[in-house]
């Protein structure tokens, strides 16, 4: 049994996409709906249209992604009439992403959210390694701090926020102690590893034309550095703030790992990116068939359970 209470709803399962893999049109959006995905959330939303970054700008790589996209989307009013209408359909709420390239407009897009009639999940990315001359915004403390000090005076729903990996014990520590003043429903960790660089040596070439190659890494080269994030704010953040986990899902197995260091949802990227939406019912036959072995019955068993060595 994989249901997941998330949030006062329950959802058959924890899998869902990671933003910006197979959710930009509303054609992408109903093969997730009609996925076997226990939730699904949309590409991160600016208040206008954009046509991102120059492509190639994504590139599958055999241990992984590089991406440098440039947060390329249909714009805001798109994607809450997606949800406003999907939601009409079904009580499972949908996920909407916000990544304004400002304080000013990620509070324009929240008023708006709060202002209407959606009963969805909204989260505000606050890690978009890819635009030329942003710096991701939860690497700056202070202006996450004070971000979410603006956004928590008015914004009512449920909301979480997407974090970029943190390297550091101190920067734990600091950006959990933020997070922690706040009325917040989860964090998510992580996106991608920003700015990595990937080379092919048969032209001596970068694989992305945005940034000379620089662009921002999923898949399995990032895991380690998921799960030390899924743990390291499951222990620092207070118990209301639930964690999903994201980066380097590829099998049950690796879904087992991030449960275990206290993720309550899970999102795939890199992986969904290249396997198609199939990949939940995969998913989740291996995650089970590990908790049979292991003698669980639901995930709640074992959630958060990571032992250290003593
Ligand atoms: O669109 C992107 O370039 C992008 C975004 Br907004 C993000 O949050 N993470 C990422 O890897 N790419």
């Amino acid at each position: 049994m994989l249901t997941t209470n998330f949030l006062d709803f329950d959802f058959s399962n924890p899998f869902m996409n990671a933003s910006g893999v197979h959710c930009m049109t509303t054609n992408e959006l109903d093969e997730l709906a009609a996925s076997n995905a226990g939730a699904y959330i949309m590409k991160s939303a600016t208040p206008a249209k954009r046509e991102g970054n120059p492509e190639p700008r994504y590139f599958d790589v055999p241990l992984g992604s590089i991406n440098s996209m440039g947060l390329p989307n249909l714009g805001f009013d798109y994607y809450l009439e997606y949800a406003l209408k999907q939601q009409e359909k079904t009580s499972r709420p949908v996920f909407f992403s916000v990544a304004g390239m400002s304080v000013a407009e990620n509070i324009a897009m929240l008023k708006k959210i709060e202002a209407s009639d959606f009963k969805g999940v909204t989260e505000l990315n606050l890690s978009c390694p890819n635009v030329p001359g942003k710096p991701q915004v939860a690497y700056d403390f202070e202006l996450t701090d004070e971000t979410l000090a603006q956004v928590f005076d008015f914004f009512t729903k449920p909301l979480g926020v997407k974090l970029p990996p943190y390297f550091d014990m101190a920067h734990f520590d600091q950006m959990a102690a933020i997070l922690n003043k706040y009325p917040l429903s989860y964090v998510n960790a992580i996106n991608s590893i920003g700015n990595g660089l990937y080379i092919d040596t048969d032209s001596d070439q970068v694989v992305i034309k945005p940034k000379e190659g620089f662009g921002g890494i999923g898949g399995e080269y990032v895991k380690p550095t998921a799960l030390a994030n899924v743990r390291a704010f499951y222990t620092r953040l207070k118990p209301e703030i639930k964690i999903i986990g994201t980066g380097g899902i590829l099998t049950g197995q690796d879904a087992y790992e991030h449960l275990l260091c206290g993720a309550t949802m899970l999102q795939v990227g890199t992986q969904l990116q290249k396997e198609g939406p199939a990949i939940f019912d995969r998913l989740q036959k291996e995650l089970m068939a590990i908790m049979k072995e292991k003698g669980y019955k639901t995930i709640d068993e074992f959630r958060g359970k990571l032992k250290a060595i003593v």
